[in-house]
């Protein structure tokens, strides 16, 4: 800890108790008035809506902070057991609704704020995104959080607070341009800094083993280049139950900017320079979902997250117990989002060797029963290898222990099958080859108590495909846990109609308990409760396009919504939904309309800076949606729309208005998908594959409810060996003239050729996503949607069923499920701050 920050003085508790701040509209308005005019300094003169946020936040603000003291507290008393989350993403979105309808405070602030004349809604889309994450596996980490709040677990989330997000996604001429995401250029109120608990992460130099004067060895890492990690404190509130968690996100800074022998020798730019290129760590999130790029610097990221959480809990550890560890193991649980912070292995055996004294076998006691691990993929240009260069010149002695743990490992291997020398290259942690490289899935399940797949099928795949050789020696060590989104976030805060009509029709038990949804079954039978969903449903529709009016959308909302947004990816297979988007193209210009279902598609997604094919995909999309959209043929039947910039606060407006859901991968790919949650949860009905969770929601909801179609995971496997993707289009006639289309220029008159490479990747009979495969089986499924839809009835009930059935999907029974088979944790409830719920 910098020396400035050690405090003699303990503040005096006549000054840390403070009374409890009232909840009602009159002190809300109150504290609001207060912070603009005093704290902020504003007047009537103010010209940026800015501080009237900004006042908003803080006045909501305090009612956490004292929550979040009391929970502290009681964590602390309580010398409970903790679970700390490790992930290099959390996908927040924004926090001040989300803290307004957890502390039950959206109502009267809204009252609070009408005194003035002020919307409440419009001025909480002031706020940035937090979108420190790429997709799926930040926003999960997002839901998690939420949920262990919600069921008072004391759970820890520790991440890194990168300058910028998730780049800003802009078309140019149809391309994709990115654009910097400096979101906290306008300061952010839902941080709190804590120097007082900064780290020092240590780079480089080598490794000294000197005699410890006990006949053995004591390691020091010496020559280091060094740098702070200070944390920054997001408060995490439970829904209306006192809680509020901590997610610590790790800044990185220099140590000493004015190294005085740089600064003597006269070169002050270079001491300065120095300060940057430490900085530089938590610049810049890696916008590479589902894809490893290997780069220095996102490995530095990794090792300053995991090194400077490790170090922090273990400086709570000894002041709590002193350096008496023989309880950790049982106290703590580090649970792994994807292999990214799997550098807390070494890390932590390193800190209790070298730094506390213990011996090899105590640590690895330790190491080995508190780390779980969560695999989030099965692509294989996903896997994180390191060389072990890099690895060794930056985190030498990381190394030295990873080399020792395979050692260890390796004999264990060898025990079990004598002579199987392949399988032992197999399964090394090192692999050999041309450049050795560190398997960081290998390291991660070698090391772990727990591995877990994110739903049923992907487990299945990790124990029988890509894991197999592990899960023969430790059965016992694979588990599933099928992921969730909130439905606090995702139902109650983004459908606030449709939650109201939810819980005047069942009771509002479902917000906690969201199995209670079933109950909506028997009112789907309703005609009038089935009018009532409906409006609801077009209100949410109109909400959407008013919204995206900017980007020159105009539709009627009887229009099918049929919706995909997610990244761009070959394996998403966005360009299925293209295909298709063609075909009806190509039947409103043939006049072949019959049964026709006037359809608005709308995409969205981000594609990595890198990953040209996504990109081009993302061109070919905007082009094919300028020819449709300016067809004046095509005018009361078809629109197609690629939104820009999707993100938590995009989806938050887009699901609630969908009534089709494009869940199209190749099955045995996505390894769970969580917006198929959000859509089904929001009443959307699922057009999809046997892959991931797609494969649960169709067993809850059943096949009446869902639309099926495509190749099994199985089926895929066997189906490549054959694989003609022309000859499949020579016998389609349809997919022929789709094809044609394409091949013609037809959608890229003055950019000639410049498709070329999707159509070769698509007539490749090594195409790995086998996208002609599926097009006769997803058009025909798309045919029994539009005949659904026609029906509107039918087509309501289906949504209603399908919101009914989406218990399953809720974090809170992830989290249950998590704390059951791997954390163990006691449910620790908050004191309580004058009283926890507001209002009637
Ligand atoms: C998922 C990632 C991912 N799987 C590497 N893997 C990354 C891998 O920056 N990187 O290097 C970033 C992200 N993300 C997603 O996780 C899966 O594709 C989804 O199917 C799944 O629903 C989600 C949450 O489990």
């Amino acid at each position: 800890m910098p020396t400035r920050y050690v405090c003699n003085i303990i503040p005096p508790s006549k000054l840390t108790e403070l009374p409890p701040l009232g909840m009602d509209r009159d002190s809300l308005a109150n504290d609001y008035k207060g912070y603009f005019g005093r704290f902020l300094g504003r007047d009537e003169s103010c010209v940026s809506k800015h501080y009237l946020y900004f006042a908003l936040a803080l006045t909501i603000r305090d009612r956490l902070m004292e929550r979040w003291k009391s929970t502290n507290r009681a964590y602390d008393e309580s010398n409970c057991s903790r679970t700390y989350y490790l992930s290099m993403e959390y996908l927040l979105g924004r926090c001040l609704g989300n803290a307004m309808l957890n502390l039950g405070l959206d109502d009267q602030m809204h009252e609070a704020l009408e005194k003035y004349g002020l919307d409440l809604e419009e001025l909480a889309e002031l706020e940035h995104d937090a979108g420190l994450g790429n997709g799926g596996l930040g926003r999960l980490a997002a839901c998690f959080l939420d949920s262990c709040a919600t069921l008072q677990l004391p759970v820890r989330g520790y991440g890194l607070r990168y300058e910028y997000g998730m780049f800003r996604q802009e078309f140019n001429n149809g391309y994709q341009v990115e654009e910097p995401d400096h979101w906290l250029r306008d300061g952010n109120p839902w941080e709190l800094e804590r120097p007082e608990y900064t780290q020092r992460i240590k780079f480089g130099g080598r490794t000294e083993h000197v005699d410890d004067g006990h006949g053995g060895w004591r390691v020091r890492w010496v020559n280091s280049h060094d740098v702070l990690a200070v944390p920054y404190d997001i408060p995490i509130p439970g829904y209306r139950n006192g809680t509020v968690n901590t997610l610590r996100l790790w800044k990185a800074e220099a140590t000493d900017v004015f190294d005085l022998g740089e600064f003597n020798a006269g070169r002050y730019p270079e001491s300065v320079a120095a300060k940057n290129a430490a900085e530089n760590i938590t610049m810049v999130l890696y916008p590479n979902d589902a894809m490893e790029l290997g780069k220095e610097t996102r490995l530095r990221q990794q090792y300053f997250l995991t090194s400077a959480s490790l170090q922090d809990i273990l400086r709570d550890w000894v002041r709590r117990y002193g350096e008496d560890f023989s309880q950790f193991a049982e106290k703590n649980r580090f649970q792994l989002n994807d292999t990214h912070p799997t550098s807390v292995v070494p890390e932590l055996m390193r800190l209790l060797m070298d730094e506390h004294g213990l011996g090899w076998d105590k640590a690895w006691e330790i190491t080995s029963h508190t780390v779980a691990y969560t695999n989030h993929t099965l692509l294989p240009e996903a896997l994180e290898k390191w060389p072990v260069s890099l690895f060794g010149s930056l985190l030498p002695r990381l190394l030295e222990i990873i080399y020792e743990i395979n050692a260890r490992f390796l004999i264990e291997v060898a025990r079990c099958w004598p002579g199987d020398t392949d399988r032992q290259a197999r399964m090394s942690i090192i692999e050999e080859g041309e450049s050795q490289q560190v398997r960081m899935a290998h390291l991660a399940i070698v090391a772990s108590f727990s591995v877990n797949g994110v739903a049923a099928l992907h487990t299945r795949l990790l124990k029988h495909g890509l894991f197999h050789d592990f899960y023969q020696i430790w059965p016992h060590k694979f588990n599933n846990k099928t992921n969730g989104v909130t439905p606090r976030r995702w139902l109650a805060k983004c459908n606030p109609d449709l939650a109201r009509l939810i819980t005047e029709t069942i009771g509002d038990g479902w917000t906690t308990d969201l199995s209670q949804l079933r109950r909506l079954s028997l009112h789907a039978e309703n005609p009038e409760f089935r009018a009532r969903w409906r409006s609801i449903k077009y209100a949410n529709k109109r909400r959407l396009l008013a919204l995206q009016a900017q980007y020159g959308i105009q539709v009627d909302t009887h229009f099918l919504f049929d919706v995909q947004v997610k990244r761009i990816h070959e394996y998403k297979r966005q360009l299925l939904n293209v295909l298709h988007i063609i075909h009806l193209y190509d039947r409103i210009k043939r006049g072949d309309m019959e049964g026709w279902v006037p359809r608005c598609v709308l995409i969205s997604g981000k594609a990595a800076p890198g990953y040209w094919m996504a990109k081009l995909i993302i061109k070919l999309i905007n082009n094919v949606a300028d020819v449709v959209n300016h067809d004046p043929k095509a005018d009361e039947a078809l629109k197609v729309f690629f939104l820009p910039n999707y993100g938590v606060s995009a989806m938050e407006i887009i699901c609630p208005g969908a009534d089709l859901s494009e869940q199209i991968s190749t099955a045995g790919k996505e390894a769970s998908g969580t917006g198929n949650m959000k859509f089904m949860m929001n009443g959307a009905i699922t057009i999809g594959t046997l892959d991931g969770a797609n494969i649960e929601i169709l067993e809850e909801v059943g096949n009446e409810n869902f639309f099926l179609f495509g190749l099994k995971a199985e089926e895929v496997e066997a189906a490549r060996h054959h694989y003609d993707p022309n000859a499949i289009i020579a016998s389609d006639e349809e997919l022929q003239r789709v094809i044609h289309l394409l091949e013609c220029g037809h959608f890229n008159q003055f950019e000639p050729r410049i498709f070329d490479p999707i159509l070769h990747a698509l007539r490749s009979p090594l195409d790995p996503w086998m996208t002609i495969a599926d097009f006769r089986s997803y058009i025909d499924a798309q045919r029994r949607v539009a005949e659904a839809y026609r029906d509107e009835e039918r087509w309501t009930r289906m949504a209603i069923l399908n919101t009914a059935a989406s218990g399953r999907f809720s974090t809170d029974r992830t989290i249950k499920e998590y704390n059951a088979d791997i954390w163990r944790l006691e449910q620790i409830p908050a004191y309580s701050v004058g009283s926890t719920q507001s209002g009637p």
